[in-house]
């Protein structure tokens, strides 16, 4: 199947590529090298290694609905070029499927500048901005705004163990945004004054709760008690449709190594990746569809994937 597939897996395991939509994005090019790699002499054969790098992929991180939706739109879109077009050369088929995953990351392109614009229509100049980890939807969000001549003052949290809230706060001064990093229970000063908290998702099930980084629940509870607004950007496709069925969201256990690396022995050491935060705490959803109630997601999600 190739290394370049393999080397995508491995990046996205370490979290050398991190977030929700550059995992997805990462996985829709990894599914172009598998077909551009693939030594198969004949169109079932690109299928099987288009099959087999996906169920890589979608293994890699297991709370990535993201991912696995448009790794499912692949497969089903090989499928019915395969029982559609059978006289087409390889070279072509392979064309076709490429091109495929090109419109998807272009589509993607589209709905998070969609969501952007809606996202701005919350903030007003002076806003205190409350975020945690980093999402690249958010920041999306912020730096969109500030562009168009709003002030904002944000406040990230840390996001132990792996800081990616360092990546948010160095993204946004960058941008020339007045940022604040705080330590993660730190942010209890800052909700007494914050307007408004702006979190990612990488999944959403299907009664609106939200699965993101862990400690956004606690954060939801603290903007709760603080009488703070609770939002999460996040496209429809983090919808995961299998929740629909009962299936509950599988929530990515990290490796003790994260927290401490030479713990005492007999320690047990908890590293959940993700926590979830329930719906009743979320005043809505930023999407690209507009900004939506958690109890509507789900429908909205189902009407723009195809039931
Ligand atoms: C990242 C995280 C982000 C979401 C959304 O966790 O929880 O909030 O993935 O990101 P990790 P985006 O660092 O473990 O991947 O908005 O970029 O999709």
């Amino acid at each position: 199947m190739g290394k370049r597939v393999d080397q995508v897996v491995r990046d996205i395991k370490s979290l050398k590529i991190q977030g929700a939509r550059n995992v997805a994005k990462a996985g829709v090019r990894a599914i172009m090298y598998s077909v551009e790699d693939s030594r198969a002499k004949s169109v079932n054969g690109v299928k099987a290694d288009v099959i087999k790098a996906s169920l890589k992929l979608s293994s890699a991180r297991p709370t990535e609905p993201m991912l696995r939706n448009y790794l499912d739109e692949t497969i089903a879109f090989v499928t019915s070029e395969i029982a559609t077009v059978k006289t087409r050369s390889l070279k072509k088929f392979k064309e076709s499927v490429i091109k495929g995953e090109n419109d998807y990351l272009s589509r993607m392109e589209e709905d998070v500048k969609k969501l952007r614009e809606y996202g701005g229509m919350l903030l007003t100049d002076g806003m205190v901005v409350v975020t945690h980890c980093h999402s690249s939807t958010v920041t999306g969000v912020i730096k969109e705004a500030h562009r168009r001549g709003i002030g904002l003052k944000v406040i990230a949290c840390e996001t132990r163990p792996r800081y990616q809230g360092r990546i948010t706060a160095a993204e946004l001064v960058r941008a020339g945004i007045d940022t604040t990093i705080t330590v993660d229970m730190g942010v209890t000063k800052f909700l007494k004054k914050a307007d408004i908290v702006l979190v990612g998702a990488d999944a959403i099930n299907s009664t609106g709760d939200l699965i993101n980084k862990v400690g956004t629940s606690g954060l939801a509870h603290l903007a709760h008690m603080h009488d703070v607004s609770f939002f999460s950007c996040a496209e429809t496709y983090k919808y995961d449709p299998l929740t629909l069925f009962g299936v509950k969201e599988k929530i990515e256990q990290r490796s003790a190594r994260e927290v401490w690396d030479k713990p005492p022995r007999k320690l047990k050491v908890s590293n959940p990746a993700f926590d979830v935060t329930a719906a009743k705490y979320i005043n809505g959803y930023i999407t690209e569809e507009g900004i939506v109630s958690p109890g509507s997601l789900a429908q909205i999600a189902k009407k723009k994937m195809g039931e």
